[in-house]
């Protein structure tokens, strides 16, 4: 048993580890907008995080959806109506209107 090993400082090594700088903050939630309007998707917000919110916005007087090719989201619109989500993965994710197929979009989120 070495007698310099106390437990004086042990208790010290572990508040030293209690105070080790921790990693850097992380980046609060953000909320962006999709505006879907005449039979389009507004352009896709850059830098999206993991965590963050997508807020879909209906402008047309029709029926639309947002609907992730890989089933991680699908939000159905009514006319002038939204709806929003919230991103759960990196990655590039490409979305349609399965009302409308010739709309789409991609997010694309930071790993
Ligand atoms: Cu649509």
């Amino acid at each position: 048993m070495r007698p310099g090993l106390s437990r004086r400082s042990v208790l010290a090594g572990a508040a030293a580890l209690a105070v080790a700088p921790a990693p850097p903050a992380a980046t609060p939630a953000r909320t962006h907008t999709i505006v879907m309007e005449r039979m389009r998707f507004g352009p896709s917000p850059e830098g999206l995080r993991i965590g963050d919110t997508i807020v879909w916005v209906n402008r047309d007087p029709v029926r639309h959806t947002a609907t992730a090719r890989d089933g991680a989201f699908d939000v159905d619109l009514a006319p002038r109506a939204s709806g929003r989500t919230v991103i759960r993965k990196a990655g590039t994710i490409p979305y349609i209107c399965r009302l409308h197929p010739a709309m789409t979009g991609r997010l694309v989120v930071a790993p």
